[in-house]
C-alpha cells in the first residue's frame, strides 16, 4: 500500500514534470517584443549629418573592411586539461542553466545520495540478525508514509520550478532586429549563411594539425573560415543540413541545436563578450563526424560590419554613408577604405 502510493504520486510529479514543459513548448511562440534598438552604430543614417565636421573619418569607418581573425584566449571557449565540469559560460542562458546545475541539482542529489547511504549503513547494522533476534512485524505506519510521499514531491516541485524557467527562456524567439545566420551542415564542414548581409555563404573546414599549431589555436577545433557573429546582441541562428542530419554545438555559449535535411531550426543567441567559441558537430554523421569543428567568433558590431564588407556582404546604412562624403568631394574620394569598398561592391561573388 504504501509503496503504492509513493510510485502514485512520484508518477504524478513525474508526469507533471514531462508534460508540463511540452505544454510550454507547444505554445505558439509570442509576438516578439518591440525589438530593441539596435545599437547607435547600425544606424549611421541618422548620425550622417552630424558627421558634417568630419565626413572622410566617417566614411572612412562606415565602410571600413579590414579583417583579420581574432587570436582566441587560452582556455575560453574551449575544452581545459582535466576539465570535468561544463566549460565557462558565456551567454546569460548559460550561466543561468550552469548556476541551476552547479547550486540547485548537484546539492540536492548528493544530499539524498548522502542520506540513502546513511540510512542503509544504519540498518545493517543496528537490525543484523545477531543484535536483533526478533524482527519487528509492523507494516504501516501513517506518519512515515506522509513524509515519504511530501518529500520527494517537495523536491521534485523545487527542481521544476528554474527547470521549466529555464526551459521557457531557452524558446524564446529572437527580436525582429537580430542578426540571421543560416547554419548549413554537410558531410563533413560547415557552411554559414548570413542573409540580412546580402546572403553571402562562408564555408568552414577544420585546420590541418600543421596549419593550427601556426595560427596558435587547438587541433581539431580550429578552423579555416571561422562564424563571425556580432557580441551583445541576439542573433538568430536557423540551423539545417544537406544530406544527413548534424548538431550544431557550442559548449560555452550553451548552445545545441540539430540541423535536419529539409527542415529549418531555430534559436536565439546572445555572446555576452567578443571572444572566439569553439564548438563540434554533436550527431553522429558519418566517417568524419569528429573532424568538422565550430569556431563562433564574436565581434563588437564596427568589427562584425567591416568583416561583413571583407566577405563582400552588405551592411544596413552603407549606403547612406558611402553617399555623405560625396557631397564634399575634395574630402572623401581618395579614401582607400571608400575605393575597398567600392571594389568590393562591384565583385562581390570574386570577394568569396
Ligand atoms: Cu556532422
Amino acid at each position: 500500500m504504501a509503496f503504492a502510493s509513493w510510485t502514485k504520486s512520484i508518477g504524478f510529479a513525474a508526469l507533471v514534470l514531462v508534460t508540463a514543459p511540452l505544454a510550454l513548448a507547444q505554445t505558439p511562440p509570442a509576438p516578439p517584443v518591440t525589438a530593441p534598438t539596435p545599437s547607435t552604430q547600425v544606424a549611421p543614417a541618422t548620425d550622417a549629418p552630424a558627421a558634417d565636421a568630419a565626413p572622410a573619418d566617417a566614411a572612412a569607418s562606415a565602410l571600413d573592411s579590414s579583417y583579420t581573425p581574432m587570436a582566441p584566449t587560452a582556455g575560453k571557449g574551449m575544452p581545459v586539461d582535466k576539465g570535468i565540469d561544463f566549460q565557462k559560460q558565456y551567454s546569460e542562458l548559460g550561466e543561468y542553466a550552469h548556476w541551476l546545475d552547479t547550486s540547485v541539482l548537484l546539492p540536492i542529489i548528493v544530499a539524498i545520495s548522502l542520506l540513502v547511504l546513511a540510512l542503509l549503513f544504519w540498518v545493517v547494522f543496528r537490525y543484523r540478525a545477531a543484535a536483533n533476534p526478533n524482527p519487528s512485524r509492523v507494516t504501516h505506519n501513517t506518519t512515515i508514509e506522509v513524509i515519504w510521499t511530501l518529500v520527494p514531491v517537495l523536491i521534485l516541485v523545487g527542481v521544476a520550478v528554474p527547470s521549466i524557467d529555464l526551459l521557457a527562456k531557452q524558446y524564446k524567439p529572437a527580436p525582429a532586429s537580430a542578426v540571421t545566420v543560416k547554419v548549413t551542415g554537410y558531410q563533413w564542414y560547415w557552411g554559414y549563411t548570413y542573409p540580412d548581409n546580402g546572403d553571402f555563404e562562408v564555408v568552414s573546414n577544420m585546420l590541418t594539425e600543421e596549419d593550427a599549431i601556426k595560427s596558435g589555436e587547438p587541433f581539431q577545433l580550429a578552423v579555416d573560415n571561422r562564424m563571425v557573429v556580432p557580441a551583445g546582441e541576439p542573433i538568430r541562428i536557423i540551423t539545417t543540413a544537406s544530406d544527413v542530419i548534424h548538431s550544431f554545438s557550442v559548449p560555452s555559449l550553451w548552445f545545441k541545436m540539430d540541423a535536419v535535411p529539409g527542415r529549418s531550426n531555430e534559436k536565439m543567441l546572445i555572446i555576452k563578450e567578443p571572444g572566439v567559441y569553439y564548438g563540434q558537430c554533436s550527431e553522429l554523421c558519418g566517417a568524419r563526424h569528429g573532424f568538422m569543428p565550430i569556431a563562433v567568433e564574436a565581434l563588437p558590431r564596427a568589427k562584425f560590419d567591416a568583416w561583413v564588407r571583407s566577405q563582400g556582404g552588405t551592411v544596413k546604412g552603407d549606403e547612406v554613408a558611402a553617399a555623405a562624403p560625396a557631397a564634399v568631394p575634395a574630402a572623401a574620394t581618395t579614401t582607400p577604405a571608400a575605393e575597398g569598398a567600392a571594389a568590393a561592391a562591384a565583385a562581390p561573388a570574386a570577394a568569396q
